[in-house]
């Protein structure tokens, strides 16, 4: 069993679908294990996208993540980081696949709807971020 971190986004919550995504999650075989609802101050935001630093996106991203609630949760499943990220599709959601989570219900690039880590190193560092042990 390994462990991952997945966020469902502001514009997710706002258009009512933490239910839906967590019932996507579960039929795919990941068990969340922890489960917050919250609302990230903008330097929150800013720290959680620290590798981000410096993009021309940056801005608007933390402006994004801090409109709103968020609900961060842990999952484990065997090979959750990457089983994760094939099952919510490619970032920009004009590129995720068929029968992803992006694909299903993303709006645009920015409002993406889930966050996943990618990689395990991250996945224990987001985790942290959340979820003080
Ligand atoms: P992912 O969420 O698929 O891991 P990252 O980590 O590269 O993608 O990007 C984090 C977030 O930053 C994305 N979910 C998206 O909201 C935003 N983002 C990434 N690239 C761009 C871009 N080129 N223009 C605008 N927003 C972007």
């Amino acid at each position: 069993m390994s462990r991952t971190l997945l966020i469902i986004k502001p514009d997710a919550t706002q258009r009512s679908l933490i239910g839906h995504v967590v019932s996507r999650l579960e039929k795919a075989g990941f068990k969340p294990v922890e489960m917050r609802m919250l609302r990230l101050a903008k330097e929150q935001a800013r720290q959680f996208y620290a590798v981000h630093e410096g993009k021309p996106f940056l801005d608007d991203l933390v402006e994004f993540m801090s409109s709103g609630l968020v609900v961060p949760m842990v999952l484990e499943k065997e090979n959750a980081v990457d089983d994760l990220r094939t099952l919510i599709g490619a970032t920009n959601p004009a590129n995720a696949a068929c029968g992803t989570i992006r694909q299903e219900i993303a709006v645009d690039l920015q409002r993406n709807s889930v966050h996943a880590s990618d990689s395990d190193e991250n996945a224990a560092k987001e985790i942290a971020f959340f979820f003080e042990d």
